[in-house]
């Protein structure tokens, strides 16, 4: 079995990296240097050197809230970039398994929690992350699209919240986890007496381990699990100001944590219903605490 990995220097292709090479498949992990995925030519030209049976594609443009907010053109043309050339590449060739990486965000805003896969486009979507949602739905579309029409058999994984080990730590363009962890710890080597949490720290949120989600990704291969579209979650649900506490534990941070409701809370709640892959067999592992433990060991480090 040969796969290829695309976008193998992110959270989650790294996770994805250190999973494979775990087994005995051939691999190749394809990071921005080597394939420029905003050309059609580069991703061909990786694609038809390597033949893979599998391509698992991680490459995409993310960021949190006020990234998604702030840079909706770039969001949207770079993740639809990505995907029509990893698609249109694939046209010609022989029958090959993609699994596609999407996020919580594709579903309505006012999804009835938990989200279940049979809410996609059933609703408007949330405005802050609306563009990049709008370019993983696009990929969806064009990924069944290819599989009707030229018989590739494209699995689009839907992922919640993910954070770990080999994050893209940032204090404005971050997902909260790592953008609490920097700035907390900054708050904290400079002894500052208050913490600024984004937002009123009401909105829930689902939290994974971009571990735990690399071996669910091995697990749909190894178990040949061909669903259109699955949800991947934990079912670990906490509120942004129980998140902000706990990382307060794990930083030692002794200052007081406060809101700025002037900054956007996004999604009031964004829970997948998970029970597809759970009664398949996958679970994840890694509680929040543990993977907050590592994802600070692994900041302060890097
Ligand atoms: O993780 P996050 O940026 O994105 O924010 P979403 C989650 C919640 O944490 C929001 C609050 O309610 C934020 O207001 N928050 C509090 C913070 N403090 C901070 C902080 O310092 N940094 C950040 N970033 N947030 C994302 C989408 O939505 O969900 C992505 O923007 C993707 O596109 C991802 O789909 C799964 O969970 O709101």
């Amino acid at each position: 079995m040969r796969i290829l990995v695309f976008g193998s220097n992110g959270l989650v292709g790294s996770n994805v990296k250190n999973v494979l090479l775990e087994t005995s498949y051939e691999c190749l992990f394809s990071s921005r240097k080597d394939t420029d995925l905003f050309d059609l030519n580069s991703t061909l030209e990786t694609i038809k050197k390597f033949q893979p049976n599998i391509i698992i594609n991680c490459a995409a443009r993310v960021g949190g809230i006020n990234a998604n907010d702030k840079n909706r053109t770039i969001f949207l043309l770079e993740n639809l970039k990505i995907n029509m050339n990893i698609f249109e590449s694939i046209m010609g060739l022989d029958p090959i398994k993609v699994i596609n990486l999407g996020s919580s965000c594709i579903y309505p805003l006012d999804a009835l929690n938990p989200i279940s896969e049979s809410s996609i486009m059933s609703g408007k979507l949330e405005p802050t992350n609306s563009a990049y949602a709008m370019a993983k739905l696009t990929a969806i579309e064009l990924g069944n699209s290819i599989k009707k029409e030229f018989g590739h058999n494209v699995i689009n994984l839907m992922p919640t919240n993910l954070y770990g080990k080999y994050d893209n730590f940032s204090k404005e363009d971050s997902h909260v986890i790592p953008g609490l962890i920097y700035r907390m710890h900054d708050a904290k080597i400079n002894s500052q007496k208050k913490f600024s949490v984004w937002g009123t720290g009401t909105p829930l949120r689902e939290f994974l381990n971009a571990m735990d989600f690399a071996k669910s990704i091995l697990f749909i291969i190894e178990n040949n699990i061909n669903d259109d579209l699955l949800n991947i979650g934990s079912n670990e649900e906490v509120s942004i100001k129980e998140l902000a506490s706990i990382i307060k534990k794990t930083i030692n941070y002794e200052g007081e944590i406060i809101f700025d409701e002037e900054m956007p809370d996004g999604n009031p709640r964004k829970l997948l219903d998970s029970t597809k892959i759970f009664d398949y067999g996958w679970k994840p592992e890694i509680k929040l605490e543990q993977g907050l433990k590592e994802a600070y060991e692994w900041f302060k480090s890097n």
